[in-house]
């Protein structure tokens, strides 16, 4: 009887173990006594990712959030289901400290990079829990800085509980209809609580407007923008607000869930649009100047966006390197396919270049929240946030959309699991700032002097000083050209003027974000050639030199 033919499916193994490009980065950057006590929990997440949570996802791929507005009573309830997934993703990320980990301090700075290293795991395996654990981080981040004793007690021991059960997540309402960038622009208004008679006894201020993309709205508490009454337009004469979405009786606070928004991808992510008609709210730092003031927070989600970004650029391609061995064509597996092998080493380069700029900034942030940090490196992180955020986010949908080219027709078919990758990276140039906008704020951390650049240039010098070996003379040199060629350009168009400035924003930016990435690579390739006697990073190296570095163009100017 002739069998008929099966394919066996894309499969994944412990996703830590199997990673070399994450194994060998903490190699290199975590002392070696911190590495081994941190490991168990990387391993056990790997596990859980590439096992038991990667099973769930596929099997909850056709479900997604509801929003019940009215009980059978007709009282209205606005009540959010979500899918078996998420509900699990929630137990899982408190328990093994997703949040936790960067404020526990255990390990000083390296905590930081402990944390990403947990969230780059759990992220591509949990339809973009990510979001409301990135808000959560970026709330905690901003009440701690704000100083404010009395929200950072009330709050944030429940944003870093290990304790599902105590664990809270946090909202990020900034979009309103006006603009989801020209944050601005936003017209919800803040009015003194003169009647003092609203559940909270604390709150003090009642907030009326509409928040058009609030995203995980099943959050307990929010960190939000409103103009006080009498303010002036503009993001100064907003303020920074913090309030409980719920009662004590699990009523929301005078806040209407309108509807969940239908979008392309992250279906999971309960987005809502929202009416607040009276809602308390406490001023989180002063009554003006809440774009400033909300600033932590967004280079914190920009920060889980790019380790988000690398993080799915790494589970396309190990599903893509599994089916090359298990798929024939011609007469042999794709992995010995040299066609087919070239293309996916071409993804592998761009996602390990994308992988060291994303942690590079992990590594900074680690270094601000110690204390541990000098001024140039503070420069540094400010430019490179929106550096690394708009470069990898660019990389991702590039990486993913060519992933899925590599299953061919599978790659298109919903039940695989694979085009929801694409839909999902999506988001990522969009949500935290678009690529034009980082490109804006990119300048504005450049300011008007070079001292930041400076930083940047120093640093990469620094990074690219010990890189000797033969075969990275190449990608050295094309680092080296392509930061010339951007400061001159940067001081050519400071004198041309705001308008040439701003047009080729882009072009710089992505220039300086994949320069930037091009160095660290050569810098791990050096040291992982003379530590661990391997060659991937090196070839990665060259790759990625040979695949457009320098992106302004000629005419720029
Ligand atoms: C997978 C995980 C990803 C996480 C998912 C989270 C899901 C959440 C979904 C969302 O909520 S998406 C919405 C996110 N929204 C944005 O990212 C807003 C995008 N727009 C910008 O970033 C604009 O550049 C900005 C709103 C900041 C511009 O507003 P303004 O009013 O023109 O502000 P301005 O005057 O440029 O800056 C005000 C102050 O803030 C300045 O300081 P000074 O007052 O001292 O001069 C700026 O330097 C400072 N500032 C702005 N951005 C900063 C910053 N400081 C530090 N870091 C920054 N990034």
């Amino acid at each position: 009887m002739i069998m008929p033919f099966q394919q066996a499916p894309p499969a994944l193994g412990n996703q830590y173990e199997d990673d070399s490009v994450l194994r060998s980065y903490l190699r290199r950057t975590i002392p070696a006594e911190v590495l081994r006590e941190i490991e168990p929990a990387l391993v056990e997440m790997g596990r859980l990712a590439g096992g038991e949570l990667y099973q769930m996802q596929l099997a909850d791929r056709l479900n997604e959030p509801t929003l019940t507005q009215w009980d059978a009573w007709g009282n209205r309830i606005d009540r959010i289901e979500l899918t078996p997934l998420w509900r699990v993703a929630e137990r899982i990320a408190a328990e093994h400290g997703v949040v936790a980990t960067a404020y526990e301090q255990k390990h000083g700075r390296f905590s930081r990079v402990h944390q990403c290293a947990l969230a780059y795991l759990f992220t591509p395996s949990t339809d973009i829990y990510s979001c409301p654990l990135a808000m959560s981080d970026g709330a905690a981040r901003t009440l701690l800085d704000s100083g404010n004793q009395a929200l950072i007690e009330r709050a944030v021991p429940h944003l870093t509980s290990r304790d599902p059960k105590a664990f809270w997540t946090s909202g990020q309402w900034m979009t309103e209809l006006t603009g989801g960038s020209d944050v601005g622009a936003s017209e919800t208004i803040a009015k003194p609580d003169l009647t003092r008679n609203s559940n909270s006894e604390t709150a003090n201020w009642l907030l009326y407007g509409r928040k058009w993309f609030t995203s995980a709205a099943t959050s307990q508490i929010a960190l939000t923008l409103a103009r006080p009454e009498g303010n002036p337009p503009g993001g100064r004469g907003l303020a920074l607000f913090y309030l409980e979405m719920r009662d004590e009786h699990g009523r929301l606070h005078n806040i209407s869930i309108d509807r969940l928004k239908d979008k392309l991808g992250t279906r999971k992510v309960p987005t809502a649009e929202l009416t607040l008609d009276g809602t308390p709210a406490q001023l989180v730092l002063g009554t003006t100047d809440g774009v400033r003031n909300i600033a932590p927070l967004l280079n914190i989600t920009r920060l889980w966006n790019g380790i988000s970004a690398v993080s799915l650029m790494r589970r396309s391609i190990a599903l893509a390197l599994d089916y090359s061995q298990k798929r024939s064509v011609f007469g042999a597996p794709l992995s010995e396919k040299p066609l087919h092998m070239d293309t996916l080493a071409g993804l592998q380069a761009e996602a390990e270049a994308a992988f060291h700029l994303a942690f590079m900034v992990a590594e900074l942030t680690g270094r601000a929240e110690t204390a541990e940090i000098v001024e140039e490196q503070s420069l540094l992180l400010r430019l490179l946030t929106p550096l690394m955020k708009l470069t990898t986010a660019r990389q991702v949908v590039a990486v993913i959309s060519e992933a899925l080219e590599a299953f061919g027709g599978a790659g298109y078919v919903e039940d695989t699991g694979l085009p929801m990758l694409l839909r999902d990276a999506q988001v990522l140039p969009i949500w935290e700032g678009t690529t034009n906008v980082l490109a804006l704020d990119a300048l504005r951390a450049l300011g008007a002097d070079d001292r930041t650049f400076t930083a940047l240039k120093l640093s990469l010098t620094r990074c690219l000083a010990s890189v000797n070996d033969k075969r990275l003379a190449e990608p050295v040199r094309i680092v080296r050209a392509a930061l010339a060629h951007a400061e001159s350009w940067l001081a050519e168009a400071r004198q041309a003027g705001t308008p040439a400035l701003e047009a080729g924003a882009r072009r710089f930016a992505l220039t300086l974000g994949r320069a930037t990435e091009l160095a660290l690579l050569c810098s791990h390739a050096q040291w992982s050639r003379e530590s661990e006697n391997e060659t991937g990073s090196t070839d990665a190296a060259r790759r990625f030199g040979a695949s457009g570095i320098d992106l302004i163009a000629a005419s720029d100017l």
